[in-house]
C-alpha cells in the first residue's frame, strides 16, 4: 500500500482524493493537484447516483437473466471461442478501457492478442487522435511532452480548441492561472469564447476548421521577422525545415487570413509575442481534431520553428478527457501498437512481447474502434467491451444499436446498465475506479498508484479479476493470466513496454512518476525519433473544412463543444442552447426568438438560442449532445430560422 488515496476517476487530470464526510471527496496532494484541490466533479467522485449492477447477466433468447459468476464466465468464454472457431480470430473485437487501470488495459490487449487478433482499441482515438499521432510521428511519443508544473515557467500559453477552465479545472487553476497571474500571456484560439477566454489576453476566433491556417499565418509572420526563428534549434534538433519554410513562403496570406476570418493585426500581435517569448507552451483539446491532423501538424511546426520543445515552460499538452486514456494507449489497447506504443509491425517489438508471453502477437494491425463498429455483423461477430459505451457516440444512435445488435456475441463489463449493456449476451458487474487498486496514467504521463478507498458494492468484482478469469478459461493449460497480485501485472507491463522500463509500483510513491522513467525531461537532449531529430511537415494543401464555403451563403458554420460523457450530458439543460452572434441573429430574423429551428440536410431540430458577442459572426455553437445529428452528413453548416407559429410548441 502506498497511501490511502485514489486517483480521481472523473477526468484525465488525475487529481488525488480520499473519502470525506457525507460521501464527498477531499483532495489529497498529488502531482496534478499539488495544493490538494478538487473541482466539483471530483468532490462528487464517490456519489453513486445511478443504480449499480451487482449480479452477472446472461442473455437467454430475448431475455437477460441474472446468473452466477461461474455461469457467466463459462458462457462468455464459450461464446468467444465459438466466434473465433467459426469465423477466425479477427472476427473478435476488444474495446477499452480508458476508465480502467493500466493493469486492466494490459490484460485486455493481452487477451485480444493471445486470441490471435490486434482488433483492440480505446475511446481516446475519438478525442485526440490527430494531435497524439502527430506527436508520435514527429517527436516520438503519443503523449503530453512536459509536466503540468512546467507551465509555471511559460511566457506564452496557447490554448487551442479546448476549454480547460471548465474541462480540466484543477490543472487550469493550479498551473495556467498562476502562470498568467505571474505575467504569462494566455492566447485562446476558439471560435467561441468560454470560461478559458476570460483569463486570456488574446482571443483568436477562427472560422471553425481553419486552425491549420491560423498556425501557418503565425509561422509566416515569425519567419519574416529577423532573429525570430530559433535557427540553432532548427539546425541541431530538427529536419525538414527548408521544405516547411518554402511552403510557408508560398502561402497566400491574404486569402488565408480571409479564410480564417482573423484580422492581420491580431495575427501580427500574437506572432510577435510568440517570437519574443523565451518559452511557449500549447494546450490542445478536441476542437482542433479536424482535417486529418492539419491543425496538429501546423501547431507543431510553429513550436519547432521557435524552439519551443524539450525545455521547461514549452511543449504540447494534450488535454485528455477520460481518466486513463493515456494509460489505455500506453498499455497497448491500440490496434497497431503493442504495449509501450511499439508498432505491431516491428519484429523486435513482437519478439519482446513473445519473450514474456511465449507466443508472438499477430503482426497485422487491427481495425480502429470506428472500423470495428462498421464491421460488426460483417467481418466482426464477437466483441468484448470494458468500460466504454459505444452505443453513445458521435454516430447515429440507431445505426449503432443496429451494429451492436448484429453481433453474435457481446460481452460487457460495466458499473451500470447502459444502452450498450442492453445488447449484451453477458454483462459483468464491476467495481468502480475508487473501489480497486492499480495504476493510472494522467494527461501529463504521471503514472500514479490508485488505492481502493471505497467498498465495492457486494456482488461486484474488479475488471482485473474478470479479465484474468476469462483469460484463464480461454487458456486453461497456460499461466498467461495467473497473477498473485496486481503488482505482478504492472511488473510484466514494465518488462514489455519500453516506456515503462525500470520502475516498480512501490517506487511510484505518492507523487507518481512520469514515464519514461529516469529521464529528467522528455526530449531535452534528443527526440524519440529514429535519428533523434524532430520532423517538420509540409502542409499538403491549404484545404480546410470551410475553405469552400467562405463566400457562399450556405448557412452558419457549426461549432461543436461541450463534449461530455453520457453520465453528464444533459441535452435539456441550459447548456443545450444554440449560441449565435447578434448580427447573424438579426440577419436570420431570430432576434427575439426564444426557440428557433436549426436545420441542414442531416437534421431539423428546434432549440433555444442565446445571442452573444462571444461567438464569431458566421458561426453558431451547439454542445456535442445536440450537435451530433447535424454532423452525420457531410455538411458542417446549419441554417437557422424562426419557428413558425404552426409548429411552435409551448415550453
Ligand atoms: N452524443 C455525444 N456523446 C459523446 C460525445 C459527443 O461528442 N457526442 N463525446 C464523447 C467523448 S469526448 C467521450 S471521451 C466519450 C466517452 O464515452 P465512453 O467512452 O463511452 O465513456 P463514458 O460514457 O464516460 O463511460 C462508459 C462506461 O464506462 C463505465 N465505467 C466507468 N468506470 C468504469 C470501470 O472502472 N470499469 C468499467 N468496466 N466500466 C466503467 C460507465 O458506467 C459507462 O457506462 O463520450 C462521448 N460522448
Ligand atoms: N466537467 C466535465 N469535464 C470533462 C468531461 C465531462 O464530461 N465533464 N469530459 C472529459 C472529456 S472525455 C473530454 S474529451 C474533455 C474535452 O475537453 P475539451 O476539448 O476542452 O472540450 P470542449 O468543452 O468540448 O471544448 C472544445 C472547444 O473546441 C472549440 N472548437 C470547436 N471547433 C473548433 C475549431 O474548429 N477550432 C478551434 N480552435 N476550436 C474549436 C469549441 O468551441 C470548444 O470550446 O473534457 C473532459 N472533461
Ligand atoms: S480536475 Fe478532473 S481529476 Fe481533478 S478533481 Fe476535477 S474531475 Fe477529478
Ligand atoms: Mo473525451
Amino acid at each position: 500500500m502506498v497511501d490511502d488515496s485514489s486517483v480521481c476517476p472523473r477526468c484525465g487530470v488525475g487529481c488525488r482524493l480520499a473519502p470525506a464526510a457525507a460521501s464527498r471527496a477531499r483532495g489529497v496532494v498529488g502531482p496534478a493537484n499539488p495544493e490538494g484541490r478538487l473541482c466539483s466533479s471530483g468532490i462528487a467522485a464517490y456519489d453513486t447516483d445511478r443504480e449499480r449492477l451487482t449480479k452477472p447477466i446472461v442473455r437467454h433468447g430475448g431475455d437477460q437473466r441474472t446468473v452466477s459468476w461461474e455461469t457467466a464466465y463459462d458462457h462468455a468464454v464459450d461464446r468467444l471461442l465459438a466466434v473465433r472457431d467459426d469465423h477466425g480470430s479477427d472476427a473478435l473485437a476488444f474495446l477499452g478501457a480508458p476508465h480502467c487501470t493500466n493493469e486492466e488495459n494490459y490484460l485486455l490487449q493481452k487477451l485480444a492478442r493471445l486470441l490471435g487478433t490486434n482488433n483492440v482499441d480505446n475511446r481516446a482515438r475519438a478525442c485526440h487522435a490527430s494531435m497524439t499521432r502527430a506527436l508520435a510521428d514527429r517527436v516520438g511519443w503519443a503523449a503530453t511532452t512536459n509536466p503540468l508544473s512546467d507551465l509555471l515557467d511559460s511566457d506564452v500559453i496557447l490554448v487551442a480548441g479546448a476549454n480547460p477552465a471548465e474541462r480540466q479545472p484543477v490543472a487550469f487553476n493550479s498551473f495556467v492561472r498562476p502562470a498568467v497571474n505571474a505575467g504569462a500571456t494566455l492566447v485562446h484560439i476558439d471560435p467561441v469564447g468560454n470560461r478559458t477566454t476570460r483569463l486570456a489576453s488574446h482571443h483568436l476566433a477562427p472560422r471553425p476548421g481553419t486552425d491549420a491556417l491560423v498556425f501557418a499565418l503565425l509561422s509566416a509572420t515569425i519567419l519574416d521577422k529577423p532573429n525570430s526563428v530559433d535557427t540553432a534549434f532548427v539546425a541541431e534538433r530538427t529536419r525538414g525545415y527548408e521544405a516547411f519554410a518554402d511552403s510557408i513562403g508560398a502561402l497566400d496570406r491574404r486569402e488565408a487570413a480571409t479564410t480564417t476570418g482573423i484580422d492581420t493585426a491580431t495575427i501580427e500581435t500574437v506572432a510577435e509575442r510568440i517570437a519574443e517569448a523565451d518559452r511557449v507552451a500549447a494546450l490542445v483539446g478536441t476542437g482542433i481534431e479536424h482535417n486529418d491532423g492539419d491543425a496538429a501538424n501546423a501547431l507543431l511546426n510553429l513550436l519547432l520553428a521557435t524552439g519551443n520543445l524539450g525545455r521547461p515552460g514549452t511543449g504540447v499538452y494534450v488535454l485528455r478527457g477520460l481518466v486513463n486514456e493515456q494509460g489505455a494507449t500506453d498499455a497497448g489497447c491500440v490496434p497497431d501498437w503493442l504495449p509501450g506504443q511499439q508498432p505491431v509491425t516491428d519484429h523486435a517489438a513482437r519478439a519482446r512481447v513473445a519473450d514474456e508471453w511465449g507466443v508472438e502477437p499477430p503482426r497485422t494491425p487491427g481495425k480502429t474502434a470506428g472500423e470495428l463498429l462498421e464491421s460488426f455483423g460483417r467481418e466482426v461477430h464477437g466483441a468484448v467491451v470494458v468500460g466504454e459505451n459505444p452505443a453513445v457516440s458521435k454516430r447515429d444512435a440507431d445505426w449503432l444499436d443496429a451494429r451492436l445488435a448484429s453481433l453474435e456475441t457481446l460481452i460487457v463489463c460495466d458499473l451500470v446498465a447502459s444502452r450498450t449493456t442492453r445488447h449484451a449476451d453477458v454483462v459483468f458487474p464491476v467495481a468502480a475506479g475508487t473501489e480497486k487498486t492499480g495504476t493510472i496514467t494522467n494527461l501529463d504521463r504521471h503514472v500514479q498508484h490508485s488505492e481502493l478507498t471505497a467498498e465495492p458494492p457486494s456482488g461486484t468484482r474488479s475488471d482485473r479479476r474478470v479479465l484474468c478469469e476469462l483469460g484463464a478459461r480461454c487458456f486453461p493449460d497456460e499461466t498467461h493470466f495467473r497473477y498473485d497480485d496486481t503488482s505482478e501485472i504492472f511488473d510484466e507491463l514494465t518488462r514489455v513496454a519500453p516506456t515503462h522500463t525500470g520502475i516498480t509500483v512501490d517506487e511510484l510513491g505518492v507523487a507518481g512518476r512520469q514515464w519514461p522513467f529516469g529521464e529528467a525531461r522528455l526530449y531535452e537532449t534528443a527526440f524519440a525519433t529514429s535519428d533523434g531529430r524532430a520532423v517538420f511537415t509540409t502542409p499538403t494543401a491549404q484545404g480546410d473544412r470551410n475553405t469552400d464555403s467562405v463566400d457562399d451563403d450556405d448557412g452558419l458554420s457549426l461549432v461543436v463543444g461541450g463534449r461530455a460523457s453520457e453520465i453528464e450530458s444533459d441535452p435539456s439543460g441550459s447548456d443545450a442552447r444554440l449560441r449565435i452572434h447578434p448580427d447573424d441573429a438579426a440577419a436570420y430574423g431570430v432576434v427575439d426568438a426564444e426557440t428557433v429551428r436549426v436545420s441542414n440536410r442531416a437534421a431539423d431540430r428546434e432549440t433555444r438560442i442565446e445571442i452573444t458577442e462571444r461567438i464569431r459572426p458566421g458561426t453558431v455553437y451547439l454542445p456535442a449532445s445536440v450537435a451530433d445529428v447535424f454532423l452525420r452528413g457531410e455538411e458542417s453548416t446549419v441554417r437557422v430560422a424562426p419557428v413558425s407559429t404552426a409548429s411552435d410548441r409551448s415550453g
